[in-house]
This record gives C-alpha cells, sequence and structure tokens, in this order.
C-alpha cells in the first residue's frame, strides 16, 4: 500500500526569504526520499511565490524542483497542483511539461475509502473584503490577459516585489499565530460546509503557515499544513491514519 502526501506554501523564489537554494533543495530531497512510496502528492497552493507564465516562456530558476516533479509523474506517481494566491498564474506548462494534474477550484475527492476536502484555503470563509477584491482582479480573464501583454521584464518584477511586500508588511515577516476555533477563518468554513458534508473526514488546507490538526467531529478533522519555508511539514495518508509531520533531512521515516 502506498502513502499519499500533501504538502503547501514553499514560496519558492521569495524576495523575502534568505535561503532560498536550501529550501528547493528540502523539496526536491523529500520529493525524493518518498518517490517509491508515493502513490500521490498533493501540493496545496503557494509553492511559488510568484509563478507567471507567459505564452511561450515561463520564469527562471526552479529546475531541480521541476525535474523531481517530472521524475515522479514519469514513474506513474500522480502529483497535483493546486493554484494558491501567489501561484494562481499557471497555464499548461506544468501539465504538458511536468505531467501534473493542475487544479484551479478546491476539490472533493475520495483516497483510499475516505473523504479528502481539499483546497489552498485563500478566499474560502468570510475573509476581508479588499483582498476579496484584489483576488477576483487576480483571476480575472481581462486583467490576466492585460498583465501578460507587459513585457516581463516589469510583469515579473512586479510580481516578485509584490509578493515580497505581502510577506513583509506582517509583523515579523511571518503569518498571524492560531486564533483558535471560533475566529481561523478556514476552521469556520470547515465547520459551516460540514453540516451540508457530513461525509468529509478530512480537510486539509495550506494558506495560514501554522500547523494544525484539529478534530472536528467523531470522523472528520482539518489539518493546515505549515510551510516549506521553517516548518517544512506535511501530512501523509496511508490509507487508514493521517499524520502531520515534519521533514528532517537524513531520516528516512515515513
Ligand atoms: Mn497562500
Amino acid at each position: 500500500m502506498k502513502n499519499i502526501y500533501f504538502l503547501s506554501d514553499a514560496h519558492l523564489g521569495s524576495l523575502a526569504i534568505p535561503h532560498p537554494r536550501m529550501q528547493e533543495r528540502r523539496l526536491t530531497n523529500f520529493l525524493d526520499s518518498i518517490k517509491h512510496k508515493a502513490a500521490a502528492v498533493y501540493l496545496l497552493g503557494d509553492i511559488f511565490d510568484f509563478w507567471h507564465e507567459y505564452k511561450t516562456v515561463i520564469p527562471k530558476g526552479y529546475t531541480r524542483l521541476l525535474g523531481k516533479i517530472s521524475e515522479l509523474t514519469d514513474m506513474g506517481v500522480e502529483v497535483h497542483f493546486f493554484i494558491g494566491n501567489h501561484d494562481l498564474w499557471v497555464d499548461d506548462y506544468f501539465e504538458k511539461e511536468c505531467g501534473m494534474t493542475v487544479h484551479r477550484h478546491a476539490e472533493t475527492v475520495e483516497l483510499l475509502d475516505k473523504v479528502f476536502f481539499l483546497a489552498h484555503g485563500d478566499g474560502l470563509g468570510a475573509g476581508d473584503r479588499k483582498y476579496k477584491i484584489l483576488r477576483r482582479l487576480f483571476h480575472n480573464k481581462g486583467c490576466q490577459r492585460l498583465f501578460a501583454s507587459l513585457h516581463p521584464r516589469w510583469g515579473m518584477a512586479f510580481g516578485l516585489q509584490w509578493a515580497r511586500h505581502s510577506r513583509l508588511k506582517r509583523e515579523g515577516g511571518v503569518e498571524p499565530p492560531y486564533l483558535g476555533e471560533d475566529k481561523e477563518e478556514l476552521i469556520l468554513f470547515s465547520k459551516k460546509y460540514l453540516q451540508t458534508h457530513p461525509e468529509v473526514n478530512f480537510f486539509i488546507f495550506g494558506h495560514r503557515h501554522i500547523e494544525l490538526d484539529l478534530m472536528l467531529s467523531r470522523t472528520t478533522r482539518v489539518l493546515i499544513l505549515g510551510d516549506w519555508i521553517s516548518q517544512f511539514s506535511y501530512a501523509v495518508f496511508d490509507g487508514e491514519h493521517l499524520f502531520l509531520e515534519n521533514f528532517v533531512e537524513g531520516e528516512s521515516e515515513p
């Protein structure tokens, strides 16, 4: 029996993170370490701090990671890429070149007889209004075409600076700590969603950069995946149990 892995929020290429090569190498090593025991890997968003691909051009960098992902998909491991709020400007490169399956919306999937609700997590729940307007612009086809028509010299520079700024405007450049069950948007969302979809066993999200594993009912848990900036955390499902783990290089389990 093979495992299913979930991780998110590496923000590779971030101008606000001081150790980009180490970060990419660690993620690549992790994927290498699980390649023989993985049936599928779910990347739940914000793997890149700013990804924008043009019709015939992709951003520089990330060759180790994309090469490793391609190796996995060539071996028959499914790799699913959920867009986040930093890397939603994905076209067909990840699918055609790297063999990934790209998901642009939250999905409910059945994996080894359990029901998973998977999403990056931005834009779910009440959220703040200003952000929701920005999100609509980001997802708007017309705006996307307009942005793509900018020369990458400006487009990419703008994107990377925007992403850097959105990190650094937070206190200490890190996300706020867990707000508690009655304030955390993704928990509120899950509780509400569960009322009409009691069949969900696991809600798994990224986006918040906190590690959380919370029981919602006897048969339902919600996990928030942490990040690959300082936590190097991932969830692994073996068909029976779902664990939230941290990748330590040199260790071989699980
Ligand atoms: Mn995010």
